[in-house]
C-alpha cells in the first residue's frame, strides 16, 4: 500500500532567506496604504515568512545577511526579529545567519540578545554548522562581515574541508564579479572551485534563477524595498532527500510587490482610450498575481507608455489627473496604485531612416535602436557597462551615502538610457524644426 503521507512531507527542508532589511520603509507607497493594517515592508514579509516555514514544516531557515537595515533600527529589528526567531524555535525550527555590510555592528549584538539565533562565521571566520533531520543532513558554511568594509574575497586562501553524508552549502553576503569593491568581493570561479554543492548569496537584490540540484547565486530581497526592485521575491525553499539537493523553489509571497506596466499606445485613436488599456492591462496581471500561493496586498505600478504615438504627453497628462492612489481592487482584495508614469512612446518619426544621418540626431537614433539589440549584442553590452560605470560613480559619491542605494543593474540601466535618450532626441529634432 502506498504511503498516505505525501512525497513533499518527507525530506529535509531549508528555507533560505536573502536580504531581508528589517525597519527599512518601502518607498513611494500613497499615504492611505501607508496606514492600512501591515507595513508592507520586511517586518510583514517576516511574518509572512515565518508563518509559512511553520505550516510547512521546515527544519531551519537560513538568512545571508543584512537581515537589518541600519544601526538605529535596532529597537524595532530586535522587537521584529526575536519575534520570530521565538516562533520558529518554539516550533522546533533552527534559526542560522550570516552578518552582511549593512548589519555589521547590530546583528551580532541582535544574536547576543536572542540566544536562539545562530549566528555564523562571526568575526569573518569560516563557520559550519550541520543541520540533521528525517535521515538527511545539511552543512550549512557560512561567514560573516568582520567589519563595514571588507576588500579581499572571504574565500582567498580558505580551504572547505567538506563533510560527507549530505550537501555542503555556503552561506554569504558578498560583491560577486566586483573585483575593487569594498563588500567583500568574490569571483564567480571561486564559488565554483571551492567544491561545495552550492552558494546562497546575499548582497544583490535581484534574485538570481536559483535551481537543484547546484544552486549558486543571490537569494535576492525578500520584499520589494523600492520600485526598482520590482517581480517576484520572495525566501527559498530547498528540499534534501537521498543526501542530495532534490528542488528549490521561490516562495513569492511579498506583501508588497512593484511591477512595470508596458502599454502600447501605437493603436490609439484619442487619448481617453488609453484608460480602457490600462484597465485591461492591469486586470490581466491581476489574473496572474492570483495564481501566487500568498498574492500580494497591494500591487505598485510603474507604467511606461510605449509604441509610435503623438499622444503620450496627452496620455500622461490624463493620467496624472486620474487618482493614482487607488487605480484598481480586485476582488480578492488585491489593491494598484500608480508609483510612476512614464512616457517612452517613441516620436511619430522612422528610427531606422534617421540612424542613417550623419548628424547629431542620426547618431543618437543609433545608439537609441541598439537598446532594442538582444541583450548579449555587445556593442549593446558595452553602452550598457559604460553607463554603469558612470552611474556607479555618481552613487558612489559621499552626498548619497545616506540613501544605500544598490549599484544599477542592467535592466534599470537601459530604460533609463531610453528614456533620457528619446528626451534629448525630441529636443534635437524640435530644435532643428526651429532652425528650418
Ligand atoms: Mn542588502
Amino acid at each position: 500500500m502506498p504511503s498516505s503521507r505525501p512525497d513533499s512531507d518527507t525530506g529535509l527542508k531549508l528555507l533560505a532567506v536573502g536580504d531581508l532589511h528589517l525597519g527599512r520603509r518601502p518607498t513611494r507607497l500613497p499615504e492611505d496604504l501607508a496606514g492600512m493594517g501591515g507595513d508592507f515592508g520586511p517586518g510583514q514579509a517576516w511574518e509572512r515568512l515565518v508563518n509559512r516555514a511553520i505550516e510547512e514544516g521546515v527544519e531551519a531557515v537560513a538568512l545571508a545577511g543584512d537581515v537589518v537595515d541600519r544601526e538605529d533600527h535596532y529597537y524595532e529589528a530586535y522587537r521584529q526579529l526575536q519575534a520570530g526567531v521565538m516562533k520558529l524555535t518554539e516550533a522546533g525550527i533552527r534559526v542560522l545567519g550570516v552578518v552582511g555590510n549593512h548589519d555589521v555592528a547590530v546583528l551580532p549584538r541582535l544574536a547576543d540578545q536572542i540566544p536562539e539565533f545562530e549566528l555564523l562565521g562571526r568575526d569573518g571566520q569560516w563557520e559550519c554548522s550541520t543541520i540533521h533531520a528525517r535521515g538527511e543532513s545539511v552543512h550549512l558554511w557560512g561567514w560573516s562581515f568582520p567589519a563595514p568594509r571588507v576588500t579581499d574575497s572571504p574565500l582567498a586562501g580558505h580551504v572547505f574541508e567538506l563533510r560527507p553524508d549530505g550537501p555542503n552549502l555556503g552561506l554569504l553576503h558578498c560583491d560577486r564579479d566586483q573585483p575593487g569593491s569594498a563588500y567583500a568581493p568574490v569571483g564567480s570561479r571561486e564559488l565554483e572551485s571551492a567544491g561545495l554543492d552550492g552558494w546562497l548569496l546575499g548582497h544583490i537584490h535581484r534574485p538570481d534563477a536559483l535551481a537543484a540540484p547546484h544552486p549558486n547565486g543571490y537569494l535576492g530581497s525578500v520584499t520589494g524595498l523600492h520600485p526598482g526592485e520590482y517581480g517576484d521575491r520572495g525566501p527559498w525553499l530547498i528540499r534534501v532527500r537521498a543526501g542530495r539537493i532534490e528542488s528549490m523553489d521561490q516562495w513569492i509571497q511579498a506583501p508588497l510587490r512593484y511591477a512595470r506596466l508596458d502599454l502600447d499606445l501605437t493603436e490609439l485613436d484619442e487619448p481617453e482610450q488609453a484608460r480602457g488599456h490600462l484597465l485591461e492591462a492591469v486586470r490581466d496581471l491581476d489574473k496572474r498575481l492570483a495564481t501566487l500561493d500568498t498574492p500580494p496586498e497591494a500591487t505598485g505600478l510603474r507604467i511606461r507608455l510605449t509604441g509610435r504615438c503623438r499622444f503620450g504627453e496627452a496620455v500622461l497628462d490624463l493620467f496624472s489627473d486620474d487618482d493614482r492612489a487607488h487605480l484598481f481592487s480586485s476582488n480578492g482584495g488585491s489593491r494598484y496604485f500608480v508609483e510612476q508614469l512614464v512616457s517612452a512612446t517613441r516620436p511619430e518619426i522612422d528610427l531606422e531612416k534617421l540612424a542613417r544621418e550623419p548628424t547629431p540626431p542620426g547618431l543618437l537614433a543609433r545608439k537609441l535602436l541598439l537598446l532594442d539589440e538582444p541583450d548579449e549584442n555587445a556593442e549593446r553590452q558595452s553602452m550598457i557597462d559604460q553607463a554603469r560605470h558612470r552611474l556607479r560613480e555618481q552613487a558612489g559619491k559621499s552626498r548619497w551615502n545616506e540613501l544605500s542605494v544598490d549599484p544599477p543593474d542592467p535592466i534599470s540601466t537601459a530604460e533609463y538610457l531610453r528614456e533620457s535618450g528619446l528626451r534629448l532626441l525630441e529636443r534635437l529634432l524640435a530644435q532643428r524644426q526651429e532652425e528650418t
